[in-house]
């Protein structure tokens, strides 16, 4: 039996014209990242809103970036601190009233004290325990930014699945003022902003180490192409952990960009220049709140301390996938899979969706075999105190593709655990490129 011509490739290939194509010219827009690039454009942005290492060369004074040009988006303390100095911008306060306008007009609110002095301390010292257990364990996460050229990976530290790492982060999910004494407030702002219905997304500690390269200033929502003006889809809840300043590289934002950017449309280009940015400075023990449409990214950290943050995002509920096939899809139908069909269940994360960090479009087959093998152990509560034993554990994260990559690249790790671990395999061998 033969397939009728309207279905064959070539038929479709030859009525397919990319003037008649449905919403392709909007999906190729590469908006609003290509305007936001776009050099001699953006106040205090010369090259644009994004690192880009080949610029500075190995002629700038420190590798990959160039700290001495007030006229880069990552140096803040020049020109775009004049431009900013009279304009009113947020301020840690405790009133809900000024941080619903805050928000609404900048697209971040500052809340004074919104961790008490002892919430703060025993989360900062239960971050820093875990971060500096997972580097002696050797499953340190190095993500979020560039490496520094010559390096193997970034050296900003990320803290995965902060859930399973202490009683305060889970209630600080549930927003309850045991953990976060600014609790009910936050949940109210998140209520008003996305409906109450909000998941969960993320919960991470973010640790740049000196040195490190800044992010290229995106907004959080934007793994979704479209731009809306009405509301944001997502926001950020950031409790800072350090006393932030410019010079230890306090998160880099665009006061108001919110609005500027969604302004352009979905697929539409940025007509006007945008303002310079800041470098967020604040107090420790202040909790930010920002949403989802603002432009901002991690600052460079110039001191000679590491800087953290932890970072819950909330979303709204509805872009899930219906079913959750990860979890559903039956072995062989997971032993069988094409590259293409695991991508198109969810078994290949893209920045969303993955396990403990390995989220850069691996495959997330095998822990989901370890698990139904009940061989999948999540990185629980570490600290560098802990016996080989209790560091060396087979984590699941040990047989993922980040895991396995960043394994050699470990420089704390435990040389009984290292030895250990060296020759791990993945049973599960991910199949051939289509
Ligand atoms: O590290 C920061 O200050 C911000 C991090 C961030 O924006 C991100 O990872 O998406
Ligand atoms: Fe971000």
């Amino acid at each position: 039996m033969s397939v009728p011509s309207e279905f064959t490739k070539a038929y479709i290939e030859s009525n397919s014209p990319l003037d008649e194509q449905l919403y392709t010219q909007f999906i190729k827009s590469r908006e609003p990242y290509r305007s936001l690039y776009k050099r001699n454009f953006h106040q205090s942005a010369k090259d644009g809103f994004s690192l880009d290492p080949s610029i500075i060369g190995e002629a700038g004074p420190t590798p990959g970036i160039d700290l001495t040009d007030d006229d880069v988006y990552y140096n803040t303390t020049g020109a775009a601190a004049e431009y900013w100095r009279e304009k009113d911008l947020p301020r840690p306060v405790k009133d809900i009233r000024t941080l619903r306008s805050d928000l609404e007009q900048w697209g971040y609110c500052l809340i004074e004290e919104g961790l008490s002095a002892a919430q703060y301390n025993s989360m900062k010292n239960r971050l820093v325990e875990q971060a500096a257990g997972e580097r002696k364990a050797g499953v340190a996460s190095w993500m979020g930014t560039e490496p520094i050229p010559g390096q193997a990976t970034s050296n900003t530290q990320f803290v995965h699945a902060l859930i399973n790492k202490g009683e305060q982060f889970v209630q600080c999910v549930e927003h309850d003022a045991k953990g976060v004494q600014a609790g009910p407030l936050i949940e109210q702002l998140l209520n008003e902003t996305m409906g109450p219905d909000f998941l969960m997304s993320s919960f991470i500690a973010i640790i740049s180490n000196p040195n490190n390269m800044p992010q290229g200033l995106h907004q959080d929502q934007a793994t979704a192409p479209f731009q809306d003006s009405v509301a944001p889809y997502t926001v950020n809840t950031m409790f800072i952990m350090e006393d932030m300043t410019a010079q230890n590289g306090g998160t880099l934002v665009v006061p108001g960009s919110h609005k500027l950017v969604s302004r352009a449309g979905s697929g539409g280009a940025i007509k006007e220049p945008l303002p310079p940015a800041i470098n967020l400075a604040a107090p420790a023990g202040t909790v930010m709140m920002f949403e989802g449409r603002l432009l901002h990214g991690t600052g460079v950290n110039q001191s000679n301390g590491s800087r953290m943050i932890c970072v819950m995002n909330s979303i709204k509920p509805f872009m899930r996938q219906q079913e959750l096939h990860m979890l559903s899809a039956k072995r062989q139908i997971l032993e069988n899979g094409s590259p293409k069909f695991l991508y198109r269940i969810g078994a290949r994360p893209t920045t969303l969706g993955g396990i403990e960090g390995t989220w850069r479009g691996e495959y997330l087959v095998n822990q989901r075999l370890m698990l139904e093998e009940g061989r999948y152990l999540s990185v629980g509560v570490l600290s560098p105190d802990m016996s080989v034993e209790e560091l060396g554990q087979d984590f699941g994260y040990r047989h993922s593709d980040s895991g396995l990559s960043q394994a050699v690249h470990q420089p704390e790790t435990e040389p009984a655990v290292q030895n250990r671990y060296a020759d791990v395999v993945q049973t599960w061998r991910a199949p051939p490129k289509s």
